[in-house]
């Protein structure tokens, strides 16, 4: 109780710690003790894993400080508090992004040095923590960063996976999936609240009681019950000014095993309920934008919506007695349809439990919950089989047939014909009766947004085009945004200095200001400075390159990375196509000069979608067979790096010049990868897609590489159903790779005949209609490449005009016109 409290009514008259000094000696005497007395080790004799432990711990000591002061402040001043949901939190190290906010990183590295020990290569030991699938789960950490860092008290609500996010290996080309261990060494950031834990039901049957003088109501017994129990991980903003909290839920047995079976012999079937029951958290579903679909991810979802919910409201009731003030109180942002079951379980609580009655509790929900948006890909957008839902979840079946009945009720009242109210109804009947959790999230939220302005625009149009005439004022922006603390300050220390000795260190605290640089992308001296910063990045990269694939790499190519889930919307195929056509054209136009290029690839593919299997196959058929032939060597590598993950991403962003962003327009909801690279100085070459356009508008058209079909002229094409046929026919550039690629130059013949097919059938991902602008855009890169004065000017400006980007930037809008809430402090 008393830690997520902050300091409570027993911890009171405890004398308070003295503060910590922050200086290399104190920090060095502090680790040492840590050793010692934590660890159980000799300084002589500690090898590398337990420093890391015990550097994390004496930087704990100074978290925790600062998030009982910030529990505290918050439980004084009664602020509202915002909770995000998300089913992912892509965390990645936690080490670096304490010590850089909390300002130690000098008097860290001093103090260890003391030891002879390196923090740059302890913190390497640090494993990620990879409880998200990409984007969306990247996005959910940068925001928890954010919020912190703009004062908003945030609460991050998600499930504690045992396994996140699989590791990868390449395997004869090929992906293979092994299982990921992040807590195998024990998890040192987080802290178990054994005495925070909450009943989840599943199953059983709804009765209704009556008893003499009260209204009858509707009680739930379900067949099966289970225990939330919370792990908290404090998160720390710049300056270490606030501390929230990251609550993931882990699911336990209430009995931990069966004694009596156990007795009578029945050995393992008296460990079978608690199997049952922690088989909720071990794993992240690998789903990235297309559906699992799985009993046991509806049972996740409930899961920890339901912990997060009654934790919501006992803190509530706790503070503030009544929950008719809750919407003043809490905002819940519900990060993609995954926790929109929290809708009927909201109402649940405030109806059965706490005796609310309906239009009140209606609308306490709707004040509360937000609802954001993330894909408009159909194959992502979550259904239930209402049989299953009816099974699993039968009194939250009921609330969501009584909300249906309610918004059909208001679509009739305002006029609304029967086909559209079919499109808006919480029940498909089309395929099967399922339940649409993105028409319940919809239906009760006050606000709905888009993570991008076109993004938004689409929404309006496609899957929210009748909810949105229903409800007018509902929809929003929020552009998404990522945090400059880890995706500049930390991942890429020596631009870091470059900045501050160019323009001073105000720009961290408050980014905008690093718009100063604009002006130094004319001056020679500061260009030159900003490319070896650059090329030191590329070199580093270079080295892991090398010592992971044994393929040596020319740091002064051109690094040309492609870094994201694999994906047909996302067209890494395109970009390989134009990797082979580029093979051809330099051995058959010796004369031409060709600009050297490194080709970087990485991503993981769904384990169960064949296609991006397949990109992942084909990349590195063609990467073994380029980087092979001597008449290319200095003039084209291809390199697909193994396990893509935050860690590696830190390690790319800052060393790329050209970042790839060319989805099908109208499919990438915004993307984040754009933004972290063309901070670092990288130019982009990508569709108008997603945040690609606000970052042209920010950037400036002649800094960035814009090419390929619109959204609409995509739609377009796709409703006439032209294929690439002829295309294809009339581009004898195109022609020429795809016919290597399907005659056997990298593999044995047919190996691809289904990704080429498609092309030649009914292109839908827009490869042969994008790609002679693809080409064409990329030889126009080509030439500005040549000449290292319009690439650095250009490179410096991408940089300089970035901060808009920023999550600040996002979490203030959010808090502002969504939640609220307050920021600053
Ligand atoms: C995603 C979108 O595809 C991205 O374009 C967007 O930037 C992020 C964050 O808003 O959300 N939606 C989605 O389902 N994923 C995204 O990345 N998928 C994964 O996270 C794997």
């Amino acid at each position: 109780e008393a830690s997520f409290e902050g300091v409570d009514d027993v911890a009171m008259a405890a004398p308070k710690p003295a503060p910590r000094r922050n200086d290399s000696a104190a920090l060095a005497k502090e680790i040492a003790e840590k050793l010692t007395y934590a660890i159980g080790k000799d300084p002589a004799t500690a090898r590398r894993h337990d420093w890391l432990e015990a550097t994390t711990l004496a930087v704990r000591d100074r978290i925790v400080d600062h998030w009982l002061a910030s529990n505290a402040r918050n439980n004084a001043s009664g602020a509202k508090r915002v909770c995000y949901l998300s089913m992912e939190f892509l965390i990645g190290r936690l080490l670096r992004d304490a010590i850089n906010n909390l300002g130690l990183s000098e008097a860290i590295r001093d103090a260890l040095s003391a030891y002879d020990v390196e923090i740059d290569l302890i913190e390497l030991l640090e494993p990620d923590a990879a409880l998200g699938n990409g984007g969306l789960g990247r996005l959910a950490a940068c925001f928890m960063e954010s919020m912190a860092s703009t004062g908003v008290p945030g609460f991050g609500y998600g499930i504690r996976y045992v396994h996140g996010f699989f590791r990868q290996e390449v395997v004869d080309g090929q992906q293979v999936e092994l299982p990921e261990t992040w807590l195998e060494h024990g998890n040192p950031w987080e802290f178990e609240r054994r005495e925070r834990a909450f009943e989840i039901g599943f199953g059983g049957k709804v009765t209704m009681i009556e008893e003499a003088g009260k209204p009858p109501r509707q009680v739930w017994r379900p067949a099966e019950r289970i225990l939330a129990v919370a792990y908290d991980t404090p998160i720390v903003g710049w300056r270490g000014a606030r501390v929230n909290t990251l609550r993931l839920w882990s699911a336990r047995a209430l009995d931990p095993i069966l004694l009596d079976a156990f007795n009578s012999g029945d050995h393992i079937g008296a460990l079978l309920e608690a199997n049952r029951a922690q088989s909720i958290t071990q794993v992240l579903y690998p789903a990235d934008s297309h559906l699992a679909g799985q009993e046991l991810r509806l049972r996740q979802e409930f899961f920890f919506s339901s912990a997060s919910l009654q934790d919501i409201i006992r803190h509530h009731l706790k503070r503030h007695g009544d929950l008719t003030t809750l919407p003043d109180k809490v905002a819940i942002q519900l990060n993609d349809t995954h926790p929109a079951v929290s809708v009927a379980e909201m109402m649940r609580l405030l109806i059965d439990v706490h005796a609310m009655g309906w239009d009140q509790a209606w609308d306490i929900t709707k004040k509360v919950f937000s609802y954001t948006n993330h894909t408009l890909l159909p194959e992502a957008l979550e259904t239930w089989p209402v049989n299953l839902f009816e099974r699993l979840l039968p009194r939250q079946m009921q609330i969501i047939y009584a909300i249906n009945a309610q918004i059909i009720r208001e679509a009739t009242q305002s006029g609304l014909d029967g086909g559209k109210i079919a499109a808006i109804s919480l029940i498909d009947e089309g395929s099967g009766r399922r339940v649409r959790m993105g028409q319940l999230a919809f239906v009760g939220s006050h606000a709905i947004n888009g993570v991008s302005a076109l993004h938004t625009e689409l929404m309006k149009k496609t899957v929210f085009h009748n909810l949105h005439e229903l409800y007018p004022e509902r929809i929003q922006n929020k552009t998404n945004g990522v945090t400059p603390r880890r995706w500049i300050m930390e991942c890429n220390p020596d631009l870091t200095a470059l900045v501050t000795e160019a323009i001073g260190p105000g720009f961290k605290d408050d980014i905008t200001k690093i718009k100063g640089l604009d002006a130094l992308a004319t001056d020679a001296g500061f260009r030159d400075k900003f490319m070896a910063v650059k090329l030191r990045n590329k070199q580093r990269l270079a080295k892991t390159i090398e010592e992971r694939l044994a393929i040596s790499v020319d740091p002064h190519a051109m690094f040309d990375v492609q870094v994201k889930r694999i994906h047909e919307y996302k067209r890494q195929f395109l970009n390989i196509i134009e990797a082979v056509a580029l093979y051809d054209q330099i051995r058959s136009h010796p004369e031409i000069a060709w600009q050297p290029r490194v080709k970087i690839f990485a991503g993981k593919a769904a384990p169960s979608y064949a296609n991006a299997k397949q990109i992942i196959h084909l990349a590195n058929d063609v990467a073994r067979v380029i980087n092979a032939d001597p008449s290319v060597q200095n003039l084209l590598k291809v390199v697909f790096l193994p396990n893509y993950n935050v860690s590696l991403a830190e390690q790319i962003m800052p060393a790329a010049d050209l970042s790839e962003q060319i989805s099908t327009a109208g499919l990438e909801a915004s993307g984040t990868g754009n933004m972290k690279f063309a901070m670092n100085g990288a130019l982009t070459i990508g569709t108008l897609d997603g945040a690609n356009v606000e970052m042209l508008e920010h950037i400036g058209e002649d800094n960035i590489f814009i090419f390929g079909l619109t959204a609409e002229q995509v739609a377009a094409r796709r409703a006439n159903g032209q294929g690439g046929r002829e295309i294809i026919e009339n581009s004898p550039i195109l022609k020429g790779a795809l016919d290597s690629i399907s005659h056997g130059v990298f593999s044995e013949p047919g190996r691809y005949s289904n990704l080429i097919d498609n092309l030649y059938g009914n292109d839908w991902w827009m490869i042969a209609a994008d790609f002679e602008a693809y080409w064409q855009t990329q030889r126009r890169l080509d030439t500005v490449w040549q000449d290292p004065t319009a690439w650095g000017t250009k490179a410096v400006h991408n940089t300089a005009r970035m901060a808009w980007f920023s999550s600040d930037r996002s979490i203030r809008e959010y808090a502002k016109d969504i939640w609220s809430a307050p920021t600053g402090a």
